[in-house]
């Protein structure tokens, strides 16, 4: 019966946590999975989450269905993060906004969606860009082309190329974009840059779907926002899906949310209406406790505060140990730049090691990173932030 059933080589980043968990050595480092940990090596529990979690707990509360959409907290959290806590566009009620089963699932909602409404979309991500975006869109029956982003050669934007080519895109072609933090490179545009990206996008009547996974890793809350309330502001029509999971540090809480920014109201009702029936058709509804969490903490002005003060710390770690790496680098292995350390924001960097360089690191040194160079920077800290730069150094030299 199941003789022709393929067989699954595994995920290229899930399956190397799966690696690096069996792995015994006793030094191993874990550069791989895009997971924020802190300098003690360990996954945090934010403060805020704790406090939360005392709540939600106190007295231990029944579990009913949700809502298909999610809990309303959970939903006005998001949207009042995305877009800003006194935009117009919230107010005149034109986002259509669910809760979703993490950013993967905001994306898987919002692929379908585009599936049932938009048959002949293309949807364009960046080269490189998130290997599961591609997976994600694929496996929703749209069809997956790429823009060209990332030049090796110089660590940066191919700024010229990827608006050029955006130039040549059809109507309702959906580009997926990273507002912040990109992954895998951590090179991402500037103001004025995404300024001329969006000019493009209205003009070509494109589809704007935008990835925000590192909120507040990059500058700040609202920066690392700028594209999308730039985009709301040139009258956009947009698809925004974010995830909860790094920001708040509750990755198998499987927290997120889709929004959809629409022309008029009663058009973000309809398009809320077909965003429940996706939902219904897929998972029926989300799970109650990470959205409990989001919605706590989401609209409470002092847990909202000090989870703002708790994120720029992880930020800032993560800044230090770019840093770090960098001079340490530097000073091993003179005559190589690497100033892409710090020109890059956000949990990875995309050091341009060759997939034998990234093998010899895990087979020699117990570092785990994934194969097309990238590194998740937070993964890094005092104690092994040497070793790492050493080993790092050896693989280039020889
Ligand atoms: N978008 C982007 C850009 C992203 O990097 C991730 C996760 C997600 C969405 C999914 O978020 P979630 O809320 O977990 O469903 N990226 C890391 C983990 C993974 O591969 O699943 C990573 O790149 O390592």
């Amino acid at each position: 019966m199941f003789a022709s059933i393929e067989f699954y080589a595994g995920d290229p980043i899930l399956g190397l946590m799966d690696k690096y968990n069996a792995d015994s050595r006793a030094d191993k480092v874990n550069l791989g999975v895009g997971v924020y940990y802190d300098e003690a090596g360990k996954l945090p529990v934010l403060e805020c989450v704790k406090t939360a979690e005392e709540r939600i707990a106190d007295p231990i509360s029944p579990r009913p269905y949700l809502p298909m959409a999610g809990l309303p907290g959970h939903r006005k959290g998001c949207q009042e993060l995305l877009f800003g806590k006194d935009a117009p566009v919230l107010q005149e009620n034109r986002v259509a906004t669910i809760a979703t089963i993490g950013g993967s699932g905001a994306l898987k909602v919002g692929a379908e969606f585009i599936n049932k409404w938009f048959p002949h979309a293309k949807c364009y991500v960046s080269d490189p860009t998130w290997g599961n975006h591609i997976a994600i869109f694929e496996g929703s029956d749209v069809e997956v082309g790429k823009y060209p982003y990332y030049d090796n050669a110089t660590s940066s934007v191919k700024f010229d190329e990827m608006l050029a080519f955006f130039k040549q895109l059809n109507k309702d072609d959906v580009v997926l974009l990273h507002p912040c933090c990109h992954n895998p490179t951590g090179m991402d545009l500037t103001q004025e840059q995404w300024d001329q990206v969006l000019t493009v996008v209205k003009e070509r009547g494109l589809i704007a779907f935008m990835d925000i996974a590192y909120q507040g890793f990059g500058e700040d809350m609202d920066s690392d926002a700028y594209p999308i309330r730039k985009g709301v502001e040139m009258g956009l029509p947009m698809f925004v899906s974010n995830s909860y999971s790094k920001n708040l540090s509750l990755y198998g809480e499987r927290v997120g949310g889709l929004s959809v920014v629409c022309p008029s109201e009663e058009e973000a009702a309809r398009v809320f209406g077909q965003l429940n029936f996706t939902v219904r058709q897929i998972y029926s509804s989300p799970p109650t406790h990470g959205g409990r969490i989001v919605d706590i903490v989401m609209n409470d002005e002092q847990l909202h505060e000090q989870w703002v003060g708790e994120v720029y710390a992880m930020r800032d770690r993560i800044k230090a140990m770019r840093s770090k790496l960098k001079s340490v680098l530097e000073a091993k292995v003179p005559g190589r730049n690497f100033d892409y350390l710090t020109r890059q924001n956000g949990m990875f960097s995309f050091t341009g090691l060759t997939p034998e360089q990234v093998e010899r690191l895990q087979s020699e040194f117990a570092i785990y990173m994934v194969s097309n160079s990238r590194m998740c920077v937070a993964g890094l800290n005092e104690n092994n932030v040497d070793y790492v730069a050493n080993a790092m150094a050896e693989v280039l030299a020889n």
